[in-house]
């Protein structure tokens, strides 16, 4: 690989100027579980193939089609490549060129300036929200990480909680296992029987398919438990279609019906968890015969998958993301992490459960991001976007600082997002690379690199390795890194603090400087020269639970104190969908429509908004389609390819009907993250039970042919 010439001229980030020819290790920024690591090939300065590094475990070599047009995504005509202030109203229509003015560096920032000094004068330091999405997962750049940290801790402006991806499973797990971290996803290679559970594997995590496959050439049935047929389903063994919010109660059922075949591991209950008697009382009541009825599945569907899941050992359950996003995820998430407890299988390699491994990491997050965020003086909860803009006072927000977040694809309750956005007095400033919807509502606009262009450290959610991102060219236009930002608004704010001005390098050293990092010798210096390396919190052959479970028992909690005490029931419990037994509604007029289960979940080619307003992606996925079983689609007079409206009483959508006999009766299915559809204006601004997730397949609508309008 290239080695950097300590010797080569700076850029405006102080990082030497990457070489002009090589090879550049780097990784893949976006919120996707895979965390690739890949090889930028630079010819004269200019980046022109990006490819999957052979040698990394878990990448293998592909990257996927999401990303690998990154370089020319990257150089699409619409990347924003100045800094831009407001000179027209707030709201779409306009194109960039008219609604704002190009400005420089020193403008924008000494406005942003300005604009804090003076709310912090008047309203208090919490008046101020930093708004971080996932655009960008890493640890230096990016909202997870410590981003603009060290500047928020001095001012202490509200603290940010990333709430809209997986937090109610993370919590709901917590009381079982004590981890989101179930197994290492390579031992899923190991597995007696595999239920891919929620989760459209093969578009969302497609580099954990190797190992899928491995363990299935062994002779592993795999299950797909999805109320829609996709890709993933396609190629299962046994698939499952449980109504959509219902999968609480059907692993409920799983639970009574392998107690009473009598196929669980009772010594590894007897040794191992607690509160096992509670909950095999609070399942007496799902008898096959309810489970199913609750679920839409065949009662017999309920009592054969027990034996099939007891059957062939160990038994790896890989828990989607999208499964939790409903108004009992979290609840969901700790009934279905009891299944591998019941067969005995947390203790044993290829057993167990993969949702995320991110916890595994250990950053050093609060010497990274100049200390904790409890001395901040109020935490918001990204998904509450609406509420905490409208009806926060003591003091209101009066700015935002968007970065990798775009809330008005994303959020859920769109038309309450557009209008919180519009208020009048509000600024707002979004660090972007596109010009998206959320740039519609913004005053400032700050352009930002992209990963080939800065200097970054990643995690993945669903491998155990940590990977370096050296930048392999220079930003284009006046692209700069967040960290550069926040160094020079520091500046801007006439901020004395040496600390606010670290280098990416001394953030990246700060965050592996711990005791375990420094022991098995992972530096920047080290990471640099070969891009990642095992963590080593989780050398492999990895056994999460060998040593017993991180719960207050160090055992595994099938009742749980902590839970009951927050308010979620010792024992797991089901809670339905909340919009379940609404089977019509009101229509124009008054009149009874039928309602159908929405599910938006991942597009094949994008990830969540990133890029999908490129040419790249526009060319490759025409209109916004909404997928419906035929039969549904004749009861509503729709034919493929008819425009139709998606409507409930929070708002509407346009897309065009797709015919899918893959996807279940009274459900209808489309995807997340297209530019200018629209589909969460459909999504209520509600939290799930645990941890303030949001709910977007939680969501009932109805039909309406477009021509209606
Ligand atoms: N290509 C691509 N990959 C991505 C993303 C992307 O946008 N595009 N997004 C990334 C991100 S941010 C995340 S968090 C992950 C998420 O990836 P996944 O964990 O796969 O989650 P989703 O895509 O939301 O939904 C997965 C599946 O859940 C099903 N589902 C919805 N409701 C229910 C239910 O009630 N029960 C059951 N059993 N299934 C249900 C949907 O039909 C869908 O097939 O993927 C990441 N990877
Ligand atoms: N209906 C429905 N809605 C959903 C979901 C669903 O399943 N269904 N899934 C939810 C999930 S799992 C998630 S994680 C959220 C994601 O929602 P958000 O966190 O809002 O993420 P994105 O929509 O991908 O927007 C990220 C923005 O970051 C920008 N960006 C990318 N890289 C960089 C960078 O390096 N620097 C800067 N400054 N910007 C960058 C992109 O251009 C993009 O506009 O969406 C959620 N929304
Ligand atoms: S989006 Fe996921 S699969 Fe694609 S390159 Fe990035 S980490 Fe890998
Ligand atoms: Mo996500």
């Amino acid at each position: 690989m290239t080695a950097t010439d300590p010797g080569a001229p700076r850029r405006p980030d102080g990082h030497p100027s990457p070489p002009r020819d090589g090879i550049v290790l780097g990784s893949c920024p976006l919120d996707c579980p895979d965390g690739c690591s890949w090889l930028v090939t630079v010819s004269d300065g200019r980046a022109v193939r990006l490819r999957g590094n052979p040698d990394h475990p878990f990448t293998r070599g592909g990257l996927c089609r999401k990303v690998n047009p990154w370089l020319t995504m990257a150089a699409d005509p619409s990347r924003i490549l100045e800094p831009m202030r407001r000179v027209a109203p707030k709201g779409p229509g306009l194109p960039v060129a008219e609604a704002f003015e190009p400005i420089t560096w020193d403008e924008a920032l000494g406005e942003l300036a300005t604009r804090f000094t003076d709310i912090i004068d008047r309203s208090g330091p919490a008046a101020i929200w930093p708004f971080a999405g996932t655009g960008n997962v890493g640890f230096i750049q990016g909202g997870a990480g410590p981003a603009g940290a060290r500047l928020w801790n001095h001012l202490g402006v509200s603290g940010h909680q990333i709430s809209i991806c997986s937090v109610s499973g993370h919590v709901g797990m917590s009381y079982t296992t004590g981890s989101a971290a179930g197994m290492d996803p390579e031992d899923v290679a190991g597995a007696g029987t595999i239920v891919i559970w929620g989760s459209n594997t093969l578009v969302t995590n497609r580099h954990l398919w190797p190992f899928i496959e491995g363990a299935r050439a062994d002779g592993a049935p795999l299950i797909v438990i999805d109320p829609v047929r996709t890709r993933t389903a396609d190629r299962a063994d046994i698939h499952i279609q449980p109504r959509v919010g219902t999968d609480g109660a059907l692993a409920l059922g799983l639970a009574r019906a392998m107690i009473d075949a009598g196929v669980v591991d009772t010594s590894f209950i007897a040794a191992r968890t607690t509160g096992y008697g509670e909950f095999d009382a609070a399942l007496r009541p799902w008898t096959p015969e309810r489970t199913a009825e609750v679920c839409g599945v065949n009662p017999a569907v309920v009592s054969s998958l027990a034996r099939t899941l007891a059957g062939r050992g160990p038994l790896a359950i890989k828990l989607g993301q999208g499964m939790q996003r409903h108004a009992g995820g979290g609840q969901t998430a700790r009934i279905v992490s009891c299944l591998p407890a019941l067969t005995g299988d947390y203790g044993r390699r290829g057993g167990g459960l993969v949702y995320s491994t991110a916890d595994r990491y250990r950053f050093d997050l609060e010497a990274a991001g100049g200390g904790g965020v409890e001395g901040r003086p109020r935490h918001l909860a990204m998904t509450n976007l609406v509420a905490n803009l409208t009806t926060l006072d003591d003091p209101p927000v009066e700015a935002l600082l968007v970065h990798g977040a775009n809330p008005v694809v994303s959020n859920p309750d769109t038309d309450g997002v557009r209008a919180a956005l519009s208020r009048p007095d509000l600024f707002t400033a979004v660090i972007e690379v596109f010009p998206t919807e959320t740039v519609d509502y913004a005053d400032l606009v700050l352009p930002s690199t992209l990963q080939h262009e800065q200097y970054e450290i990643n995690d993945s959610f669903s491998h155990l390795y940590v990977s370096l991102n050296r930048p392999a060219v220079d930003p284009p236009g006046q692209c700069l890194p967040h960290t550069e930002i926040f160094r020079r608004l520091a500046t801007a704010m006439a901020i004395d603090e040496p600390s606010l001005q670290a280098s990416d390098l001394e953030l990246a050293a700060a965050l592996l400087d711990t005791e375990e990092y420094r022991s098995a010798g992972i530096t920047v210096e080290a990471l640099e020269e070969r891009g990642w390396a095992r963590l080593p919190s989780s050398p492999a052959p990895w056994l999460p639970f060998a040593d017993g479970f991180p719960t207050p028992s160090g055992r595994f909690e099938f009742a749980s104190d902590r839970a009951e005490r927050e308010g979620h029931g010792r024992v797991p419990t089901y809670r339905p969908p909340t919009e379940s037994g609404r089977v019509t509604a009101g229509g124009p007029g008054g009149a009874e429509r039928t309602v159908y289960d929405l599910v938006a979940a991942a597009s094949d080619h994008h990830v969540n908004s990133v890029f999908a307003g490129t040419e790249v992606v526009r060319s490759r996925t025409g209109a916004p389609p909404l997928r419906i079983n035929p039969g549904d689609a004749e009861r509503e007079g729709l034919a493929d390819g008819d425009a139709v409206d998606v409507a409930n009483d929070r708002g509407r959508f346009r897309a065009v009907v797709r015919l899918d006999d893959g996807v279940g009766p009274r459900t209808v299915a489309t995807d997340k993250g297209w530019w200018g559809m629209g589909v969460n204006a459909t999504v209520r601004e509600v939290d799930s039970d645990m941890g303030r997730g949001a709910v977007f397949h939680d969501n009932r609508v109805w039909l309406e042919p477009a021509s209606g309008r």
